[in-house]
């Protein structure tokens, strides 16, 4: 059966019920492809596989090298099948070719990682009491729950799946109703590839239904979430009526701070993309431009013009950035810019719409407000498009205080020429990155990234993410 969106037992299959979704091309406004809308019955089929792929099938047989070569054979496979998935996750989630073609290298490589990871994770010999030898292993949790969003789906799955499966737990995902067909296809692509049935299982459908039926679902160990504050709160909830643990990676408004010493032409064109990446739909997009104030007009002059040469287009098109993900998102964002302008704030300059856009696409124009008074919602909110707040502070102390004054604690940059004062800032940040004279925007396979507050916690990326998704086991022998 061709791909519908539950994957099995390394089968195919429509949902129980035989409904089914539109998926919607954001650069076109219309329905490319449909999914199955996954039941509960349909979810409880998923976790059953992968309880047995553990306990009976082959997957739960295999060693930590076996299951590491095939994860490293899924990172050819991608690479092999680059452009093809590049086409896919660019329609899917409207973003240029460019930027898709790049999120394939980072899934590839994603799988590469944890390919080569997988049996270089051991426990360690403990100094105990006499005569007891103590010694802790690391072993899977069981079957882990992988929930993620829309915005980069083909790093995300790999991101996700990888590590969990490096360390040997079966797993099932719910990809984003939204833009799920990258996942879809290298799963497919796992099947071929070699991955015993149960090992990967794919639930597709809306949150509140097949999400929910998953993170709520008795029967398994763990979820991994990545998505809104909002959801974040219902798995958390999920998560502790199961008395299971969960890792959440939610939102930000990510504050890039510029002192007047900076290198400013290094940091324009990084500083604008931080938020023109994926059209500003990136949870560590750097939403908030804080610059010192007695540099406030000159360094602003110069982002507005690089902002101002910022281009909208569809995939094809290839230019700066493309639509957002939904009419929703659409309106969402445009909402917040019309409640900008009704509150005063200046727009400093605006992005570019190629002529010819598709009249139906999910675009919007990006916009570069400021001076944003502290206590607005766009110094707050996280917009999730292409919406970039302006704001100055007074000196080193002002700018680690308006940089922690958000509920979130992603990411955040600090641009500066002066190294101790780098150092100082950054080590003061409540954020789980941060980025000194660089910004990584989400980037870094090999970092581990996740959230203080209200940006979630636990960490995935990095060696870090085999450690989330194991847990340590502790054996004391006695042998006097
Ligand atoms: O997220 P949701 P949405 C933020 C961003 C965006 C806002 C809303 O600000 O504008 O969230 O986006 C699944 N039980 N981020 O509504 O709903 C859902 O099907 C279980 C930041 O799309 O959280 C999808 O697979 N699962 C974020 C996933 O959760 C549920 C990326 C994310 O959707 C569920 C995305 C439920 N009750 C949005 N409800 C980031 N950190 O990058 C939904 N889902």
């Amino acid at each position: 059966m061709a791909r519908t969106g539950i994957l099995i037992d390394n089968r195919w299959r429509e949902a129980e019920s035989g409904k089914t979704i539109p998926v919607i091309a954001p650069a076109e406004g219309r329905e490319f492809a449909r999914i199955a809308a996954a039941t509960e019955r349909d979810v409880d089929s998923a976790v059953k596989a992968a309880r047995r792929a553990l306990e009976t099938g082959a997957w739960g047989k295999l060693n930590a090298a076996e299951r590491g070569r095939l994860l490293s054979k899924m990172a050819i496979v991608v690479a092999d099948h680059a452009e093809e998935l590049a086409q896919l996750e660019a329609r899917d989630t409207g973003k240029p070719i460019k930027q898709a073609r790049n999120d394939i290298v980072a899934a590839a490589r994603y799988f590469e990682y944890y390919g080569g990871g997988a049996d270089k994770v051991h426990g360690d010999t403990l100094p105990f009491l006499n005569g007891h030898f103590a010694t802790t292993e690391r072993v899977p949790h069981g079957v882990t729950a992988h929930i993620i969003p829309w915005n980069y789906p083909a790093q995300m799955f790999p991101r996700s799946i990888g590590p969990a499966l490096a360390m040997g737990n079966a797993v099932v995902m719910k990809p984003a109703e939204d833009a799920c067909q990258t996942p879809l296809r290298m799963a497919e692509l796992m099947v071929e590839c070699g991955f015993p049935e149960g090992s990967i299982n794919m639930v597709t459908g809306y949150g509140h239904q097949t999400g929910a039926a998953l993170s709520g679902h008795p029967d398994i160990d763990f979820i991994s979430f990545i998505g809104s504050n909002a959801t974040g709160v219902q798995i958390q909830r999920a998560a502790a009526r199961n008395h299971i643990g969960c890792t959440l990676e939610l939102g930000g408004k990510s504050a890039q701070i510029v002192f007047a010493d900076a290198d400013l032409d290094a940091a324009l064109p990084v500083l604008v993309n931080a938020i023109v990446q994926h059209a500003g739909q990136t949870c560590s997009a750097g939403s908030r431009l804080l610059v010192e104030r007695s540099a406030y007009d000159r360094i602003v002059d110069r982002i507005a013009e690089q902002f101002g040469k910022v281009r909208v287009g569809t995939p094809e098109m290839d230019l700066d950035l493309g639509p957002v993900v939904s009419r929703r998102q659409q309106e969402r964002v445009v909402g917040y810019c019309d409640r900008a302008v009704a509150d005063s704030i200046p727009t400093i300059a605006s992005g570019q719409l190629a002529d010819g856009l598709p009249s139906d696409g999910f675009f919007v124009e990006p916009k570069l407000f400021g001076p944003v008074p502290r206590s607005n919602a766009l110094a707050h909110e996280e917009v999730f498009g292409p919406v970039m707040a302006v704001m100055p502070f007074d000196d080193e102390t002002d700018a680690v205080a308006l940089a922690n004054a958000t509920r979130y604690g992603l990411v955040a940059g600090v641009w500066t020429r002066d190294g101790g004062k780098a150092l100082r800032v950054s080590r003061r940040m409540q954020v789980g990155q941060v980025f000194v004279n660089c910004y990584g925007a989400g980037g870094g396979i090999e970092l581990p990234f996740g959230g203080m507050k209200k940006s979630g916690h636990g960490r995935e990326k990095g060696f870090e993410a085999f450690h989330e998704f194991s847990a340590v086991r502790t054996m004391v022998i006695k042998h006097e």
